[in-house]
């Protein structure tokens, strides 16, 4: 009784179609989460310009994804919601922990060196900064935990090392925060089109990947397709990448363990395996997208979310602003 809750803050960029490896990575998880912590989530659109976005798109996608969000269970009275360029704390908590960052730390991220590679001609300085950019999110909020996919777990400990680094320098100001990435293997969901590769939304082979807006006849078509292993026995192994990630997806949408699916499966082939796998996700996305276009309609409604949710998490990034401004020395009147 009385006891705190633990805060929590996670984000997810509006940068295109949410897949179902974001959704079991991490937005599955900040429904669980919401009743036993104090969450903070965020659509992050100052990191989605970190690669080209056409601007009609980057609207429409913020709208749709807080949407989502809702659609999904979290729920706008429990937690708070919000857009990151409508809480100008991050850019400002950016700049200064950018003083402390090193070029060396940040060049050597692997999603920098991934991204830097895939949009050669957009190598800018914000691709580079963004996991500061992402520090700046979870250490204005104090937040001890972060629900994220295994991809993010580098970013996280920069920002502890960041955190760390600050708090040695200026003396104690930031919560040192934990990752929550999803045990086994939900936490790197794999492409249906090369399953050594992560499932990402950005990829050129729509194939690869499952969008929650996708409609049943197109995630059974995908999963149909789905590059498995040879041989025809439904078995998790790591010499069978792509059934192993099926098995994966199947127990994620029905609970089923690897075990509980194999002897489900025992006897019959990839085929039966597959079709089962589609209908597993459709099941679960359908409902979610009667239940997001109905949200969209309500623009008023949205709104309203996202104007609550900036306040209040203004409020908080502004505490810790002030904090921080102090420490270092701006001065701010006696
Ligand atoms: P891209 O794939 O285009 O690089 P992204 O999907 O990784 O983008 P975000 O939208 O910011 O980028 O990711 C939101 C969350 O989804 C993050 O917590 C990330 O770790 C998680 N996530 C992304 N892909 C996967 C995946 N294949 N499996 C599990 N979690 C994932
Ligand atoms: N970089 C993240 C999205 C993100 C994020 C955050 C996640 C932006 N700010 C703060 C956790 C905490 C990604 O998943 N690609």
């Amino acid at each position: 009784m009385g006891e705190e809750k633990k805060k929590l803050f996670s984000a997810v960029q509006p940068s295109g179609a949410v897949t179902i490896g974001n959704y079991i990575g991490a937005i599955r998880n900040f429904v669980r989460l919401q009743d036993e912590h104090d969450c903070i989530y965020a659509v992050a659109d100052l990191h989605a310009i970190t690669v080209k976005q056409e601007p009609a798109a980057l609207r429409r996608n913020t709208l749709e994804l807080m949407a989502l969000f809702i659609a999904c269970g979290i729920d706008p009275e429990k937690c708070v919601l919000f857009v990151q360029s409508h809480v100008p704390a991050h850019c400002e908590l950016t700049w200064v922990l950018n003083t402390i960052a090193y070029p060396g730390e940040l060049s050597r991220m692997t999603q920098f060196k991934d991204k830097s590679a895939r949009h050669a001609d957009n190598v800018n300085m914000g691709l580079m900064d963004y996991p500061v950019l992402m520090a700046s999110d979870i250490l204005l909020y104090q937040a001890a935990l972060v629900p994220v996919g295994a991809d993010q777990k580098q970013h996280l400990e920069l920002t502890r090392d960041l955190a760390i680094r600050f708090n040695n320098r200026y003396s104690d100001t930031f919560t040192v925060p934990e990752p929550f990435i999803p045990k086994g293997s939900g936490a790197k969901i794999m492409s249906l089109a090369d399953p050594t590769k992560k499932m990402s939304k950005s990829d050129e082979n729509p194939n690869g990947f499952i969008t929650l807006s996708d409609d049943k006849d197109t995630i059974i078509r995908k999963c149909k397709r789905a590059v498995t292993d040879s041989g025809n026995e439904v078995r998790a192994a790591e010499d069978k990448p792509g059934v192993s990630n099926l098995i994966a997806i199947y127990g994620a949408f029905t609970g089923k363990s690897a075990e509980e699916t194999e002897r489900e499966f025992a006897g019959k082939g990839y085929g039966d395996f597959k079709v089962a796998v589609g209908e597993a996700i459709a099941d679960v996305l359908v409902p979610m997208q009667e239940e997001k276009a109905r949200i969209l309609k309500d623009k008023q409604f949205l709104n309203d979310v996202m104007k609550k949710g900036a306040e209040a998490a203004s409020r908080i990034a502004r505490r810790t602003l002030s904090k921080v401004y102090r420490k270092v020395g701006f001065y701010q009147g006696e």
